[in-house]
């Protein structure tokens, strides 16, 4: 059956072996640092570079990032320090765990 089959290929897809059990979170931080267009730049690399995170997206004139991170591999406290440790202390302004 056509459906089945696609249903079973996304499945295969979706969930490769290694990641069975990480789940997938996001994080919103308030980065009230951020005081010039070039801060963004700086606050994403730092977040970037922390291992689990996935993805990562700043927002200037709300002084926020917002972080899509596997909490298998990091934690907000591990956001927050890399920021921190690049010059931009932050708190969370959310973990929006579900
Ligand atoms: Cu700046």
């Amino acid at each position: 059956m056509k459906s089945a089959f696609l249903v079973l290929a996304c499945a295969l897809l979706s969930s490769p072996p290694a990641t069975v059990y990480a789940t997938t979170r996001t994080a919103t931080l308030s980065v009230p640092g951020m005081t010039c267009a070039a801060c963004p730049i700086t606050v994403k690399k730092a977040l970037s570079r922390v291992d689990g995170v996935q993805q990562v997206s700043v927002n200037y004139e709300a002084k926020e990032a917002t972080i899509t991170f596997d909490d298998a591999k990091t934690t907000v406290s591990a956001l927050t320090k890399a920021t921190a440790d690049a010059g931009y202390p932050a708190t969370a302004k959310e973990a929006a765990a579900k």
